[in-house]
């Protein structure tokens, strides 16, 4: 029998990527991403088990462990990659749960996919967890699993947080398969959500679709009860301040903006390419101040870091193409020769590299259509000169909390262009002064105390009646 754990976390993917160095050497590299950022910090120290999908197909690895963790790999096959990760839960859930920004493809063969990873996922959380111990379920790929643990191992504490939106009834009820997700996820004790609303929308989908009594924000089983609620998540603020705060990183600061000719003003937007992340939205307005010569190419520049992300999904083929045919044509209409207007990085940087630019950027562009929270937001008022300002869209997590933001609706390109002048244009002490705020907002609630919260409500969730393991 393998070792076991009383601290377990499930996520589609390990926190590592097996990469090949230039020598033929297979090595294990801390994956990007905003779940994986999270949790590294929560994980570290802990002597805790991660049970995730080691991201290339086949066979899984041998367990190992890295970075103070056990790693526990799950096996997916070429076809359940397709059909499990890029089909149900990238084409189908992620869109539905992002207010169906694009069309979600819906395929009964995807759905019995999911249900036979999520089934795979809860025998691993079964086999490496130890007697009463917390298994903590992360995401919208593995909502069937917290029932299905239950069934195996009654004795858990099982929790599960929503790493994004939870949709409004009326675009939920779209899902074929919603009742099998809500019962899936009441399998857990408690049930941790970015905003107030999205746990709302979670009960409100439970009461009409479930038929059972919800009392504030708990639904009675009869034998057990299940607790809905927010738990906004946050950043590593001590670590990163630590990295922004070194000398090298703020060299690296200056010969950012050095590289980009001393420019007035850096804009700077990163994020995944995401068609969620609403950056065609923001480039359209980029190049529209230009046109209209609000904005000056030899003195503002832009910086779009878009992470290669889903490369293999349709929509994010396309929205790649949409994007740099935008960026080509922005340049060619606004650059002069040896001066860019719009630098566009498409791939992975380290945390120096993406602190050094939160510290060179004057102000930050985060326009997603719709984000659970966005933690590149925390990340820039954490690194961001006193002086920095952000632009941050009203359909973010980040949004409830950084009310100080030179908030927007990214769908309304001419109120966009508005706030980005109203933060290119402020004086310096209005834009110290709603800075200040915010940072002091995001340093009270980082990861770490974010994962105190949750793990708190989750052992005061009330116990089940029966915690005898099934034989
Ligand atoms: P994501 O959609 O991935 O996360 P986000 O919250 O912005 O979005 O996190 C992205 C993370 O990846 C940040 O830590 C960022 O610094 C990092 N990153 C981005 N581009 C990078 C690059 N090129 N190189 C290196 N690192 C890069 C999901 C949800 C969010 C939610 C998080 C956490 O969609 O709404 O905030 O999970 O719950």
């Amino acid at each position: 029998m393998s070792e076991t754990y009383d601290f377990v976390v499930a996520a589609n993917r390990l926190p590592v990527d097996r990469v090949t160095t230039p020598d033929g050497e297979s090595q294990w590299r801390r994956s990007p991403g905003g779940l994986v950022t999270a949790m590294d910090a929560v994980m570290r120290g802990r002597d805790g088990a991660w049970v995730g999908w080691a991201g290339d197909p086949g066979e899984a690895p041998e367990p190992f462990d890295d970075g103070g963790m056990h790693l526990h790999p799950v096996a997916l096959s070429e076809q359940e990659v397709a059909d499990y990760y890029e089909g149900h839960s990238n084409d189908t859930l992620w869109p539905v749960y992002h207010d169906v920004i694009i069309t979600p493809t819906f395929r009964r063969s995807w759905r019995s996919v999911y249900r036979r990873v999520n089934r795979r996922f809860a025998n691993a959380c079964a086999e490496v967890a130890a007697q009463g111990a917390t298994v903590w379920v992360h995401d919208y790929q593995l909502q069937l699993v917290p029932e299905m643990l239950r069934e195996m191992r009654p004795d858990l504490r099982i929790g599960w947080f929503n790493h994004i939106p939870f949709p409004a009834v009326e675009l939920f009820a779209q899902l074929p398969g919603r009742e099998e997700i809500l019962e899936g996820l009441l399998g857990a004790d408690f049930l941790g959500f970015q905003r107030t609303e999205d746990a709302g929308n979670f009960l409100r989908a439970v009461r009409q679709y479930l038929d059972l009594d919800v009392t504030g924000d708990v639904v009675d089983l009869g034998e057990r009860q299940v607790r809905a609620a927010a738990v906004p998540i946050s950043i590593d603020v001590e670590g990163l301040r630590e990295i922004v705060e070194s000398d090298s990183v703020q060299a690296r600061a200056r010969e950012i903006r050095e590289q980009l000719g001393n420019p007035e003003k850096i804009l700077l937007g990163v994020d995944r390419l995401d068609y969620t992340k609403g950056i065609r939205h923001r480039l359209k307005a980029f190049g529209e101040l230009l046109a209209d010569e609000r904005l000056d190419p030899s003195k503002h520049k832009l910086i779009q870091v878009a992470t290669p992300s889903r490369e293999r999904v349709k929509a994010y083929m396309d929205l790649r193409d949409q994007i740099e045919l935008t960026v080509g044509r922005i340049n060619g209409d606004f650059s002069s020769i040896g001066a860019t207007a719009l630098t566009y990085l498409h791939r992975s940087f380290d945390r120096e590299e993406m602190a050094a630019m939160f510290a060179a950027a004057d102000i930050m562009l985060v326009t997603p259509l719709r984000d659970g929270m966005n933690l590149v937001a925390k990340e820039y008022v954490t690194c961001c000169a006193d002086d920095g300002a952000l632009v941050l869209s009203e359909f973010t997590g980040a949004a409830t909390e950084l009310s100080d933001a030179y908030l927007c609706n990214p769908h309304d390109i001419a109120g966009l262009k508005q706030q980005i002048m109203k933060a290119v244009d402020a004086p310096a002490p209005q834009r110290r002064q709603r800075m200040d705020s915010m940072r002091a907002l995001v340093s009270e609630n980082s990861v770490q105390q974010w994962a105190k919260n949750y793990l708190a409500s989750l052992e005061a969730a009330p116990k089940a009646p029966s915690t005898q393991a099934a034989s």
